[in-house]
């Protein structure tokens, strides 16, 4: 086993507090395309374009029609054996909180599929700082409800509507420069601040305030360990830093912590 598995697997096992902020990567491996990377790219538009209540208020067929695709996307892909594992840790280690900036439930899903009869599954529900897109929104009264599949976006009268005011229905997601709902982003930084190890997978560390949770502990003198293909920003302040697949590294790490 590499010496940086085995000090990262010390770290965790020391650990009394341990808060996990995932991202797009450790979603990959499910087939779940991430945002900046090659296959982040949707007809030539990169996300930032058309994940913003401007480019709704623009075009709203055009954002219906992406989030549709994905949702499609999402309902062919299975949660990896990286959100098996971070379900598994967060359901057997009391005082772990996972934190997600994906919105492709795919950690909901492997919860429900790891929890044994006599484990309650929202143990290791993670805090959803940007939304879920399985979910809509009302964009006039806020109602939420079940994400809709096989939305005809052909036209604006064809898009989906509220069915108690009658405004435009939306995913409900944050979209960049929204806020985050107080509640999930401040449990979150709760978590890292009270941490002694934040483990970081698959994020390019540049969307925030996501990014300050591995800060957050740091500053409070815990430790950071990072899962990600390629170095971030986050790297040269890690404590570990593992090159590799979510979906191989973090079953590796956390096997039998
Ligand atoms: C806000 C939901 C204020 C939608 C998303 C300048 C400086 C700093 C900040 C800003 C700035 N200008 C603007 C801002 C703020 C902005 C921001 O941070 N922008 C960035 C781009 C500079 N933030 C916001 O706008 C936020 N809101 O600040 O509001 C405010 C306050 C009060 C009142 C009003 C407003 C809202 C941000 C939320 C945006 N929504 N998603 C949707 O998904 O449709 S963010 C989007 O990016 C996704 O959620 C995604 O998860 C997230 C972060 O990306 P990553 O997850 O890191 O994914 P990425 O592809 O980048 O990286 C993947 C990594 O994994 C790579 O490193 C890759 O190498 C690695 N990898 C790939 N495969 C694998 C792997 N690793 C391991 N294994 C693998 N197999
Ligand atoms: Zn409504």
């Amino acid at each position: 086993m590499s010496g940086g598995i085995e000090r990262a697997r010390q770290v965790l096992g020391d650990a009394e507090h341990i808060v996990v902020l995932t991202g797009a990567g450790v979603s990959a491996e499910s087939g779940v395309p991430t945002f900046r990377g090659a296959g982040g790219l949707w007809r030539s538009r990169r996300p930032e374009e058309l994940a913003s209540p401007e480019a709704f208020a623009r075009d709203p067929r055009l954002v219906w029609e992406w989030y549709s695709w994905r949702r499609g996307f999402l309902s062919e892909c299975a949660p990896n054996g990286a959100h098996l594992a971070l379900a598994k840790l967060a359901l057997t280690r009391d005082g772990t909180t996972l934190v997600t900036q994906n919105v492709d439930g795919l950690h909901h899903r492997a919860a429900e599929a790891v929890a044994l009869e006599e484990e309650d599954p929202a143990a290791a529900y993670p805090l959803e700082v940007h939304g879920a897109m399985h979910r809509d929104r009302c964009s006039g009264c806020g109602r939420r409800t079940a994400g809709l599949s096989g939305i005809d976006a052909s036209t604006e009268e064809t898009l989906p509507r509220c069915e108690g005011c009658g405004a435009m229905l939306r995913p409900d997601v944050v979209w960049f420069g929204e806020a985050l709902d107080p509640a999930v982003i401040g449990a979150s930084f709760t978590a890292a601040r009270h941490a002694d190890v934040c483990l970081v997978v698959g994020t390019s560390a540049v969307v925030y305030p996501a990014a300050s949770v591995p800060a957050i502990t740091h500053r409070s003198g815990g430790a950071v360990i990072e899962i990600n293909l390629e170095p971030t920003p986050l790297t040269s302040t890690a404590a570990v830093s593992l090159r590799g697949t979510a979906g191989a590294l973090v079953p590796a790490v956390l096997a039998g912590i």
